[in-house]
């Protein structure tokens, strides 16, 4: 680094200290630009991925109004994508390629979405534990020091909020129904409790990017710190319906104030990140194939684009 470098360096950390906000076009170090690329493309992707397992069960939705309901959450995702795209692509990047690295596999995006929906008590279980552990992670990012990622989840936690409501509204009206309803519904959280413990990423020790990232205010709380306030916040809503965590180890801790919790399977965490979960290879060829089907569509779009160009 030349001397000039060292000096707009530290002018950078001193204002991101300051709790300022950096915009586009504000000098940034390579570094700060290339995590923020990873992160938000992992996060673009995720939601675009995270469209599957809830559109499974749009057709086969209990009555009109739950399958409006669960349409509506779905379309969510896909503008999240967008804003999220959008926002990657004010650090120079172009959203094609991003899509690419999605579509070759090469990229990464949120392990929760390589488990199947298997019932449709899941669609109560992943709008419960997916949305809220999303909010959980989400909320701080509102504060990150990018203008531009931080704006756009503002926006996405107003729509993440309904979302989890309406997958624990669907949880309690299962709770309240038959003992197939009511063991449907534990099946679920049964199956979607770990995986969404996960969603929090690597034990802080393990972290790569956390310590780097909470100096430069993009991360505002650790990995483990964000994933027992969803402990906390989750147990008493269990309770509350008549749910039981599966976890031997759950247990109240009166000194600490907090539940104390059993081990993550790491060993599952890291084979789901390396393409080897239970719907990997299912979530690609999907995109893949949406991604072709669609490519008339964004032709057309870049057609009419061109013929108004002309025009004007
Ligand atoms: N899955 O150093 P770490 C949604 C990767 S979608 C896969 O701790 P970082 C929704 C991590 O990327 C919500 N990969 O990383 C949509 C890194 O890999 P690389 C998605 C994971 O970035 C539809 C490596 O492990 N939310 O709500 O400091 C329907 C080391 O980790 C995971 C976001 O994307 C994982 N679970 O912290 C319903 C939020 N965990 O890049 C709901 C934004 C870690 O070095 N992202 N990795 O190859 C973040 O807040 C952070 O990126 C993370 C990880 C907390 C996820």
């Amino acid at each position: 680094m030349n001397a000039t470098q060292e000096k707009l360096r530290e002018e950078f950390d001193a204002y991101v200290a300051k709790d300022k906000k950096i915009e586009p076009k504000d000098w940034m170090p390579d570094g700060y630009r290339k995590t923020l690329i990873r992160q938000i493309s992992q996060h673009a992707h995720s939601e675009v991925v995270g469209m599957l397992p809830e559109g499974n069960w749009i057709t086969r939705a209990p009555s009109l109004q739950r399958k409006v309901i669960l349409l509506a959450k779905v379309q969510d995702e896909a503008g999240h994508g967008l804003y999220l795209y959008s926002a990657a692509e004010t650090l120079g990047v172009d959203r094609a390629d991003l899509i690419d690295d999605l579509l070759s596999g090469k990229a990464k995006y949120s392990s929760i979405f390589n488990y199947p929906s298997l019932t449709w008590a899941d669609m109560g279980a992943i709008g419960w534990l997916v949305d809220g552990s999303a909010i959980m992670n989400q909320v701080p990012l509102c504060r990150c020091s990018y203008g531009p990622y931080a704006r756009a989840m503002t926006r996405v936690c107003r729509e993440e909020s309904f979302h989890q409501r309406q997958g624990y509204s669907i949880m309690m009206e299962l709770m309240k129904g038959t003992k197939d309803q009511i063991d449907m519904a534990q099946d679920a959280l049964n199956r979607w409790w770990w995986p969404s413990l996960m969603m929090f990423g690597p034990s802080d020790k393990n972290s790569t990017h956390s310590s780097q990232n909470m100096k430069w205010n993009i991360k505002r709380f650790s990995n483990d710190e964000l994933r027992q306030r969803m402990v906390d916040m989750t147990v008493p809503q269990a309770e509350l319906i008549g749910l039981k965590i599966p976890d031997p180890d759950l247990k109240w801790n009166e000194d600490t104030g907090h539940y104390d919790f059993g081990e993550i399977d790491w060993v599952e965490f890291n084979n789901v990140l390396s393409g080897n979960g239970p719907c990997n290879n299912e979530r690609l060829e999907a995109r893949n194939k949406a991604h072709d089907d669609g490519a008339w569509v964004r032709e057309a779009a870049l057609a009419y684009a061109e013929k108004k160009k002309t025009k004007e």
